[in-house]
């Protein structure tokens, strides 16, 4: 499927939306969720148009794949929820529960996370 440019992450990026920055570098954008879940909810995404964790596994360069896993090690430290763990999700695709058609991982932390699946 053909990455939507229209997506509400793809206007964050653009600056057409506003949010919450967390993070930023050349590769990655980390920001507060709107609804968040868990006293820190975090969403990391790639700057890069990648629609979900297949096509960024496939077709990142392997410095947006480092960036963005050191950029989650880097926001669980400064949050302070690296002690206390944290949630890191992926959700993929229609039976992933994927709302958002622009690659995110979450960040829930600074309360227990539950059953896996509910
Ligand atoms: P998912 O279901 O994994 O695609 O999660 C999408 C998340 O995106 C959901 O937790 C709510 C969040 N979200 C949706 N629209 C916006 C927005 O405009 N700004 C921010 N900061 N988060 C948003």
């Amino acid at each position: 499927m053909a990455y939507d440019d229209n997506n509400v992450f793809a206007k964050i990026l653009r600056g057409d939306i506003p949010c919450r920055k967390v993070y930023e570098d050349d590769h990655v954008l980390a920001f507060e969720d709107i609804e968040p879940k868990r006293p820190v909810h975090v969403l990391v995404i790639p700057k890069g148009k990648y629609e979900d964790a297949t096509d960024f596994g496939e077709n990142a360069s392997d410095a947006e794949i480092a960036a963005l896993h050191r950029a989650i090690a880097r926001i669980a430290r400064d949050s302070n929820i690296d002690g206390t763990g944290y949630r890191l999700i992926a959700n993929t695709g229609s039976n992933g529960g994927q709302e958002v058609p622009h690659l995110h991982f979450h960040m829930l932390g600074g309360a227990p996370a539950g059953p896996m699946i509910k």
